[in-house]
């Protein structure tokens, strides 16, 4: 139950998996650097395709390998070194690449941050704003990874326009429910958009960026050139085949579903007495505050894999205690979804992570981690054949 993590299926694992990666394809689409790129032009350009008509935007590309090189490439398209840029702080829901300071992105560029208010925990619009205003920024960025709500676009853009900047969204977690038209879409407000494709969108891993067609060519050469070589050609073979499958009636469904099982889960949790961060869901993470349990994340995270569920101990906002430790744990339906899991599941799931880390009971650990491998047994992961 990793928010960040999915079940890719068997085709995309068999294109991963494929001779394809044994080439080298420098360059760009009948651009090559290569000779023999024939069969790299042919998938790469299917991918491209793909990844514009699915997401209805100008221009992509699909070589990032990981959302970390597609931010590092973007920042490096639309600044100098030593330029300012704005983001949601690590400690509030953003990422490293979001400027942190032990990230290169941080050490490279000008980075201040926004956070979320400590009453509601929601984005702190007003904030991004006033740090806008006065720190004039190059580009802002609006992405997250541990953010149970929906994202603003529209106002992001609207304070970005404001102040001259660019508006980049970092759409890692949300790819999957944006492409099914289940969370709002950045087109058409932000200038650029990265992702990793391993998450909701069910991809292989790596990285994507897409753009409007002014600034296709300098995001083009900020990836290669600028800050990659060789494509990894059968990752991009995976990503064409995930963003086929991406474009159907089923994962389109599955996408909901990923959304309302979330939404199923946080109410068991809530209903049993789990302080939950923003009091609910809108997306398909939920981040438990786990202190009036008397437990910290760590330990939290300990007690639900001893029952056989796999969560990440998560900072909560205005978190006193170390990302070592942490006051909460971060909790996605992507994967279970993916396997099939519904809301009766879902409840069953809930009952067991409210009764484990509320009791901290050998029994009833050992109790849960029976009905969990009953679960695995009838929703198998998919994409694995057994032979
Ligand atoms: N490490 C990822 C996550 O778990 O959210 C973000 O890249």
């Amino acid at each position: 139950m990793i928010a960040s993590e999915n079940y890719t299926s068997q085709a995309v694992m068999e294109a991963v998996g494929s001779v394809l990666t044994n080439k080298y394809a420098e360059g760009y689409p009948k651009a090559r650097y290569y000779g023999g790129c024939e069969n790299s032009d042919i998938v790469e350009q299917l991918a491209i395709d793909r990844a514009i008509k699915l997401f209805k935007v100008d221009h992509a590309n699909v070589q990032p390998h990981s959302g970390s090189q597609a931010n590092l490439a973007a920042y490096n398209a639309l600044m100098n070194v030593g330029d300012k840029a704005l983001a949601l702080g690590l400690d509030h829901g953003g990422h490293l690449t979001h400027g942190h300071k032990v990230n290169i992105t941080g050490k490279l560029y000008n980075f201040s941050h926004y956070g979320v208010r400590q009453d509601d925990e929601l984005i702190d619009y007003d904030q991004m704003r006033d740090l806008a205003i006065n720190n004039k920024p190059q580009v802002i960025v609006i992405g997250t990874t541990a953010y149970p709500r929906n994202l603003d676009f529209q106002r992001a853009k609207q304070i970005a326009d404001e102040v001259g900047a660019f508006l980049l969204a970092d759409i890692a977690h949300i790819s999957g429910l944006v492409a099914a038209n289940v969370h709002p879409s950045p087109v058409g407000f932000a200038d650029v958009i990265t992702m990793s494709t391993h998450k909701t969108l069910r991809g292989p891993r790596g990285g994507m960026i897409l753009c409007n067609a002014n600034i296709a060519k300098k995001i083009d050469k900020a990836v290669f050139p600028g800050s990659q070589g060789g494509p990894l050609m059968h990752v991009i073979a995976g990503k064409a085949v995930a963003y086929q499958e991406a474009s159907t009636e089923e994962f389109i469904n599955l996408q909901k579903n990923t959304v309302s099982n979330a939404k199923v889960l946080s109410e068991k949790l809530q209903n049993g007495g789990l302080r939950l961060v923003s009091g609910g869901t809108d997306n398909h993470l939920i981040l438990v505050d786990v202190t009036s349990l008397k437990l910290n994340g760590k330990d939290a995270e300990d007690l639900l894999a001893s029952c056989g569920i796999i969560v990440n101990k998560n900072a909560i906002p205005y978190d006193n205690l170390p990302p070592t430790i942490t006051s909460g744990i971060r909790i996605g339906t992507p994967a279970l979804t993916s396997r099939g899991f519904g809301h009766k599941e879902m409840e069953k799931v809930g009952e067991i992570i409210v009764n484990v880390l509320q009791s901290k009971d050998n029994m009833v650990i050992k109790n849960a981690l029976e009905t969990v491998i009953e679960l695995c047994k009838e929703f198998p992961a998919p994409g694995i054949v057994v032979r």
